[in-house]
């Protein structure tokens, strides 16, 4: 559900390597891959909604939760085998096979790794694909685990023929206008109390605008850039009446544990979670969990200078 750049590119990417392997897959999403990624081959051969099988084997990829996989599958029991490929250190290892790497910066990171031990050769398809997870799952390489060895294998997928300008301008830089009113209707309504931020997105807000319970990528991070904040939360109410939390925090906090703790998942600096509604308890349960969380990681800060 909600698939981001990661999970786009690291869907179509491993749907090209089968393919050169022989296989035919079948590439599965619950909701409509974001118009922004339209520029990635393989663009239009996702199926939204449910897909009923058989079966011979599931790959699930950048998911750190099977809940994650939502109606994309018909049943609450997953087909077996399962391989579960991720780099989110909240991975819940449901795979009958897990290949979770939490030093990879993105799951398409982690395809790279795998393809060497596969008889798949980087091809511009696959190069694209992959390199569209790795720059938006980096932020356009600003995050704190982009090493030499990161840009080594962005300069292997740019070398293969994958196009770095037309990914960022698309991936990172396009957004839909309804997106950027729906951004400036949540920053108008941002509340900080001691360093948390945080702003609500209710479903009849996102309806003024012609956006139904997707809410608005991007918020997140720019609450996260003002200087008085240490820990944002950005609250979506969803067209089914559950609320979505996109946490952010800056070097030196940890919102993945908050983040688990609600039966969500992610990264130190960017995680999130599906809480029940209605907003008002939404905000309650995960605002009192968050001021706790970061009012223990402030003792420790202080306690280890
Ligand atoms: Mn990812």
């Amino acid at each position: 559900m909600s698939p981001d750049g990661d999970a786009v590119g690291s869907l179509l990417g491993m749907g090209w390597m089968l393919r050169v392997m022989g296989k035919d897959p079948v590439l599965v999403c619950q909701d409509p891959l974001p118009r922004r990624f339209s520029y990635l081959p393989g663009f239009n051969s996702v199926l939204s909604g449910t897909y009923e099988g058989p079966f011979d084997l599931l790959i699930v990829l950048d998911c750190s939760d099977p809940a994650r996989i939502g109606t994309a599958l018909p049943q609450e029991q997953l087909p077996s085998p399962v391989l579960n490929i991720d780099h989110h250190v909240t991975n819940l290892q449901f795979g009958t096979l897990n290949v979770v790497d939490t030093q990879a910066t993105s799951t398409t990171h982690v395809l790279y790794r795998l393809m060497g031990g596969l008889d798949v050769r980087l091809d511009e398809q696959i190069a694209t694909c992959l390199l569209t997870g790795l720059v938006t799952d980096t932020r356009g390489f600003r995050t704190s685990n982009v090493t030499p060895e990161v840009l080594q294998v962005a300069l292997d997928f740019m070398r293969a023929g994958a196009p770095l300008p037309l990914i960022t301008q698309n991936a990172l830089d396009r957004r839909t206008l309804a997106s950027l009113r729906l951004w400036g209707l949540g920053l108008g309504r941002v509340e900080v109390t001691d360093g948390i931020a945080w702003t609500t997105l209710p479903l009849e807000l996102q309806r003024s605008l012609g956006i139904n319970g997707r809410g608005v990528t991007g918020l997140s991070n720019i609450l996260i850039s003002a200087e008085e904040v240490q820990v944002s939360a950005v609250f979506t109410e969803r067209s089914d009446g559950t609320v979505d939390v996109g946490f952010r925090a800056v070097p030196g906090f940890n919102v993945a544990n908050v983040a688990l703790s609600l039966g969500g998942g992610g990264h130190a600096l960017a995680a999130g979670c599906l809480v029940a509604g209605p907003m008002e308890e939404a905000l309650q349960l995960v605002l009192s969990a968050l001021r706790e969380d970061v009012e223990r990681q402030r003792e420790e800060n202080v306690a280890h200078g």
